[in-house]
């Protein structure tokens, strides 16, 4: 019994080992787009180091078992011997469990939810208007409607509020590159702070996109509008273009 103690600690902690050494070679998201992207990375980054060694604890010891104490071929009437229950290991698993799950819920859980309030103001405010089955997007600091809009142009590091409705249903506005979603609700406005930090755009990846996250109906997958992060003056000339020209 101790052997098999020792077994199963030598493959926990080697798969351990392997997986946190592979898995950040994985690119799960591509690359973040934005600052609060950021801090969103970093806390899957916390979540996936303190997961594994947990996923495989009870991977090991389970494929152990399996292997270890499967039935012989020539002997499937017995039954094997009982199992008894052991009061350290109930103790034991659920205050490490218990722990790290606190831990988690405290940082990144609650200190990530304040870093990512903590900030109620912004530099460009952006309305997104939901509807069956587009997006329209408004400039109201410059009096500039994009209705039915094909994209989203956005100025590099300028802090955005979003202030996301619907006209009908439920929808949601989420652009993956930036990491951020929120509810688009009728007769409702909740806003949504970002800060673009990465010249990019969805022919360079097809993270950079709006996508309603809500399913809304027929329309649900195509209602999307490529996302352009460009440098702050050629957002100038595009406000100056799309302004309507002045009597
Ligand atoms: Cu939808």
């Amino acid at each position: 019994m101790r052997r098999d103690y020792v077994n199963v600690g030598v493959i926990w902690f080697t798969a351990t080992f392997l997986l946190e050494l592979i898995w950040p070679a994985i690119k799960f998201f591509g690359i973040p787009g934005s600052e609060e992207g950021l801090l969103i990375d970093e806390a899957f980054n916390i979540l996936m180091v303190l997961g594994i060694p947990v996923f495989t604890f009870v991977l090991s010891v389970l494929g152990y078992s399996f292997v270890r104490f499967r039935v012989h071929e020539d002997d499937t009437q017995t039954d094997g011997p009982p199992v008894r229950s052991s009061t350290t290991v109930y103790v034991v698993w659920l205050v490490v469990t218990g722990l790290l799950a606190l831990a988690v819920l405290i940082h990144p859980g609650i200190t990530g939810v304040f870093e990512l309030r903590s900030n109620p103001t912004a530099d460009l405010i952006v309305e997104v208007q939901a509807e069956k089955w587009n997006w329209t997007f408004s400039y109201p600091q410059y009096g500039i409607v994009v209705e039915k809009a094909d994209q989203l142009i956005l100025p590099v590091d300028t802090r955005v509020k979003f202030e996301v409705s619907s006209t009908d249903i439920l929808h949601s506005f989420w652009i993956p590159a930036f990491r951020m979603k929120m509810d688009a609700v009728p007769g409702q406005t909740n806003a949504l702070y970002t800060t673009p930090n990465v010249i990019s755009a969805f022919d360079d990846d097809s993270n950079f996109r709006v996508q309603c996250a809500e399913l809304c109906g027929t329309g649900h997958a195509r209602m999307r509008a490529e996302v352009v992060v460009i440098e702050i003056e050629e957002f100038e000339s595009w406000v100056a273009e799309m302004q309507p020209a002045s009597p």
